[in-house]
């Protein structure tokens, strides 16, 4: 059996975060492609203030593509590559604001001064007139589209010149081939304004993913202001990982209605680490036993589209990519301090998984303890995942058909036998296995032998 045939319709996407272009184009060639990810979302490709952190990436000068991570003609390539592999693109869109130093240098060599730039002049921002034009209460809708966040020039995105400014810039995206956006910071912009702008576009892209936190306690933005736009961030979901794994068990998953999430599926980009999330304390990061096994619930469960983070490992919160951005892998895991989450074999063997079991509904859900749960995915997939600290052994209930399936979380499917356990499952639909602790298994029609 093979899984290659469900590769087109995945939807799971993984942030390249800090991987120079032509690394994710080889990356894509060499692991992305073959494993069937659907889009790998890159970082910002702007000229942008010029430093070793990561987060300069976010502190625009101006809109040639030449950056840290390569120039115009590597991304290019990147994007040709990477759908040559068969894998979509999505680009990182610094929109809502400019530099947050006095003066400087760019990635492209141009020089700056706070509130003029190459596109812009001072006329072209928001004064919110509170203390140096910062947010200072967060439960202001208005002061968080109109002051400025971590003191970045505001855009004045109402204005006609910086809405066709910004329609320009994703329109020579579109032209290097680019398929989505992750639009930064969008809940610091009005959806009118979001909208206003991908209207004046020539050319479109058939995903976008906005970063707009819900803050728990109600923040004055909601994410479904977003969603006639695209989907948006589910913070609440990666939030509620972190709190499940760590203390309240797993047994919500069985209807996530019951949490009154803010997003509907449909709108929700779920994650379980983001790199922003990853530097506090807020979900789960790559540190955390839980880690792999939340990825492969996020990855069989129903609810929402699911966003990969493929990072690397830091002591200091600042530390740009090691490798000089080059991201390396070797085999199912990283290589240095890369992590290439992405390559995990059970992360990326729940890829071909989610395919295959599409929009077919949960079935047979079944729990140990509270950490260990167990569900299919109508009668094409089946997962159980145990979070505790000892082995789950139990007899499974399944709407599969009889046969020998191989554990993908273990291993796969190659000439006829199992690399990893073999589960057989009986003319009833059950079978008896054991889930190692802090681990899972999971079988599907894509893998048997
Ligand atoms: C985002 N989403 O809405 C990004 O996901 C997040 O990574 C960005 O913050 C933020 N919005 C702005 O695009 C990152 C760092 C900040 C950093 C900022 C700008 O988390 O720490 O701020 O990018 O580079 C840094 C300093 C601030 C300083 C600011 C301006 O940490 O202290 O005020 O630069 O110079
Ligand atoms: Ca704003």
């Amino acid at each position: 059996a093979s899984a290659s045939s469900a590769a087109a319709t995945s939807d799971v996407i993984i942030q390249m975060f800090q991987w120079s272009w032509e690394s994710v184009g080889a990356e894509c060639t060499n692991f992305i492609g073959p494993a069937g990810y659907g889009y790998v979302q890159v970082s910002p490709a702007q000229e942008a203030y010029s430093g070793d952190e990561w987060w300069t990436d976010y502190q625009s000068v101006s809109y040639t593509i030449k950056n840290k991570h390569g120039d115009r003609d590597e991304f290019q390539s990147m994007v040709e590559t990477c759908h040559a592999a068969g894998v979509k693109v999505v680009a990182d869109i610094v929109i809502n604001h400019m530099c947050g130093f006095d003066s400087g240098t760019g990635t492209a060599g141009d020089t700056f001064t706070h509130y003029s730039y190459v596109d812009y002049d001072s006329s072209d921002f928001h004064y919110c007139g509170t203390t140096d034009d910062a947010i200072e209460d967060w439960s202001n809708a208005w002061q968080i589209r109109n002051c400025q966040l971590e003191n970045l020039a505001d855009l004045n995105t109402t204005s006609d010149k910086v809405r066709s400014t910004l329609a320009g810039h994703l329109d020579d995206l579109v032209d290097l081939g680019v398929d989505g956006f992750r639009i930064d910071a969008a809940k610091h912009i009005l959806p009118s304004d979001i909208e206003a702008i991908l209207a004046e576009m020539s050319g479109s892209v058939s995903y976008i993913t906005q970063e707009s936190e819900y803050s728990t306690g109600g923040s004055g933005v909601y994410p479904s202001e977003y969603i006639s736009i695209g989907q948006v961030n589910a913070f609440e979901f990666a939030y509620y990982m972190r709190s499940a794994f760590f203390y309240d068990g797993l047994s919500a998953f069985e209807s996530v209605e019951s949490l009154g999430w803010n997003l509907e599926s449909q709108y929700a980009n779920t994650f379980i680490a983001n790199h922003d999330t990853e530097r506090d304390e807020d979900t789960l990061y790559y540190g955390d036993a839980s880690y792999t096994i939340a990825h492969v619930l996020m990855m069989a469960h129903p609810y929402g589209t699911p966003t990969v983070l493929s990072s690397y490992s830091f002591t200091d919160i600042n530390a740009g990519p090691p490798n000089n951005g080059n991201g390396t892998c070797s085999g199912n895991g990283g290589s240095g301090d890369w992590l290439c989450q992405h390559r995990y074999m059970a992360i990326a063997n729940m890829v071909p998984w989610r395919a295959a079991v599409g929009s077919e509904s949960m079935v047979n859900w079944q729990m140990g303890t509270s950490g260990q749960i167990a569900f299919g995915r109508g009668s094409t997939g089946f997962v159980a995942i145990n979070n505790a600290s000892s082995d789950w052994s139990s007899t499974f209930t399944t709407s599969l058909a009889e046969g020998t399936y191989c554990d993908v979380i273990s291993g796969a499917s190659t000439n006829g036998t199992c690399t990893g356990t073999s589960i057989s499952v009986g003319g009833d639909g059950s079978f008896t296995a054991s889930v190692p602790a802090i681990s899972a298994i999971a079988i599907y029609t894509g893998a048997t032998v």
